[in-house]
């Protein structure tokens, strides 16, 4: 079920179920046959949301099934269409209320709800049984065959490069809405010489829609003849107000903020509002120390903030689609967002293999569902890093950018590709090139790596001819490791490498963007080429603290 975000006012509640729940790990899979179901006996005290591994003691490596359970009394909600709503729930989520099975959802980062057919006055239990478990027919995988993967072993056994962190990471809804009431928006925006054009369409249970943006009420396309648009140094966002009447009164109402602009590719280019625009940022992870990969709105005005002053106009949601208050807050600073989907390190054996496009295709559908009205939203990735050179990838990626196109016209598709002669790249609309030069690729070698960074693009510009950004570049650097001429690992390695490949990329007009690898360390499962189980290719710590690459890159985007 597909249900609009969340918001309280006259004639709808959203009632956040977060807070301390309750959670017991089920190893030998017996919840289901001794009725957890119904309530989860003996279960100890947990966060939601939050990712279980660091909260409690000596589950670090637990993924699951685990069985969560909330005790809760209904708000006053008589007479409304009901709902729960899950921000995110990694990996499999099973849901009863009161004994009753709700449904299922399967994947992390994305949004799913269920309608609540009966809610009793109080002592509601709610009980989800959640499996992080890594599989190779999951979406990201695990336990992959060794030629369809990086061969870098790590334990858990993710074959990406992020702790496979698992729980009830985001807000957890009751949500009422009024019978028959606004079901769904798009709003989309479009440019006519200087003036704007705002469509708006609204699916309903029936009676007139009422629009007004601002507080002025206005029908259905809109036109401005001298818009504000929304753009990084004037990140302009508008009211749009809709009400919903019968019968001469008002039966609902749902409130956006609109953000006015377009964003397109022409030949190398990538504009925005018509004007070409430069991207420079980061790969960002939702990850922080206790939390996880629970969401954080504190955490991420942070991170944004910091994003602001260091003079980044951008991000790409690195693996998966962020929390939906991040995003409130990109829009509201104006930050162009790369929104990537879950489908991290796919890879295209024959066994499996619809199940995992399966997979990806509903992540892009229920990405675009959720994030199609953000202005910040400038393209959608449909994948990073697939395992390109099995047979199957080039049409099974080009079915997952054909689909994001179909169902959204206004932004270009794109995945996060790191492979030369990649089969899919004739499907995306821009280049989105992950490199590592004086890293993976030629380690300590400064010079070499660059001249070999500045081949491979003039290499796969030759062949594509269509804009690059690169999503992903960068050194690890231990915070305060220092070494003098620069060396791996240092900080003064780290600074060094990725001004150079900035310089190498400011040569290349078709380089139309650069985003840093990554904006902060962050946990990893345990391999021998990750130190304390963490990457530290960020530029601030784990904790937010400036790295020296962090001091330079201000220096060098805000002059
Ligand atoms: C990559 C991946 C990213 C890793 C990064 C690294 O290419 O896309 O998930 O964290 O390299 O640091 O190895």
């Amino acid at each position: 079920m597909w249900l609009l975000r969340p918001q309280t006012n006259r004639f709808r509640v959203a009632h956040d179920l977060s807070g301390v729940w309750a959670i017991r790990f089920d190893p030998d899979d017996v919840g289901r046959a001794a009725g957890w179901s119904a309530g989860v006996p003996d279960a100890a005290p947990i966060a939601v949301p939050g990712s279980w591994n660091d909260q409690l003691v000596g589950v670090r490596d637990e993924l699951g099934p685990a069985w969560y359970e909330l005790r809760f009394d209904a708000p006053p909600v008589d007479g409304f269409d009901l709902a729960l709503r899950f921000g995110s729930v990694n990996y499999i989520a099973e849901v009863w209320l009161n004994g009753e099975p709700l449904g299922s959802h399967e994947g992390g980062h994305l949004p799913f709800a269920f309608p609540v057919p009966s809610l009793r006055d109080v002592g509601n239990a709610l009980v989800v049984r959640v499996d992080g478990r890594l599989a190779a027919d999951r979406v990201p995988p695990g336990l992959v065959p060794l030629e369809h993967r990086h061969p870098r072993e790590f334990f858990p056994p993710a074959a990406f490069d992020f702790f496979p962190f698992a729980g009830i990471h985001r807000k957890v809804e009751l949500v009422a809405t009024p019978p028959g009431g606004i079901a769904d928006v798009r709003v989309r925006t479009e440019l006519d010489g200087g003036a704007a054009i705002l469509h708006v369409e609204v699916a309903h249970g029936g009676g007139e829609v009422e629009l007004a943006l601002d507080g002025a009420h206005f029908e259905a396309p809109l036109r401005l003849e001298r818009p504000r648009l929304w753009r990084p140094d004037d990140p302009h966002l508008a009211a749009l107000a809709i009400q919903l009447r019968r019968e001469g009164t008002t039966v609902d109402r749902y409130e956006l903020s609109v953000g006015l602009r377009t964003i397109a590719v022409d030949g190398e280019r990538l504009l925005l509002n018509g004007e070409p625009i430069e991207l420079r940022g980061f790969g960002r992870h939702e990850d922080f120390p206790v939390l996880g990969r629970g969401a954080s709105a504190a955490v991420a005005a942070r991170d944004l903030h910091l994003m602001r002053d260091l003079g980044a106009n951008s991000f790409r949601t690195a693996h998966y689609p962020h929390d939906e208050e991040t995003l409130d807050l990109a829009d509201r600073l104006g930050l162009l967002v790369i929104a990537e989907t879950p489908a991290v390190a796919l890879f295209f054996a024959p066994e499996g293999l619809e199940r995992r496009q399966e997979l990806s295709r509903s992540y892009v559908e229920e990405l675009v569902a959720r994030d199609r009205n953000r202005a910040c939203v400038m393209a959608w990735s449909v994948a990073n890093e697939p395992h390109a050179h099995d047979a199957a990838a080039g049409a099974a990626l080009a079915e997952l950018c054909d689909l994001a196109r179909a169902l959204d016209p206004t932004r270009p598709v794109t995945y996060a590709s790191h492979e030369t002669d990649d089969p899919g790249l004739s499907a995306v609309d821009f280049l989105c090139l992950n490199r590592y030069p004086a890293w993976y690729v030629l380690p300590g070698e400064l010079e070499l790596g660059m001249a070999a960074l500045a081949a491979d693009l003039d290499a796969v510009h030759a062949r594509h001819r269509k804009p690059i950004v690169l999503t992903e570049f960068g050194a690890d650097a231990l915070p305060g490791a220092h070494a003098d001429p620069p060396a791996m690992w240092s900080e003064e390695y780290q600074a060094e490498l990725i001004g150079r490949v900035l310089d190498t990329a400011a040569e290349r007009p078709f380089v139309v963007g650069a985003h840093v690898w990554t904006f902060a360390d962050f946990a990893t499962a345990q391999a021998e080429h990750r130190p304390h189980a963490t990457n530290f290719k960020g530029v601030f710590t784990r904790d937010r603290r400036p790295k020296l690459a962090a001091h330079a890159l201000r220096r060098r985007w805000r002059a």
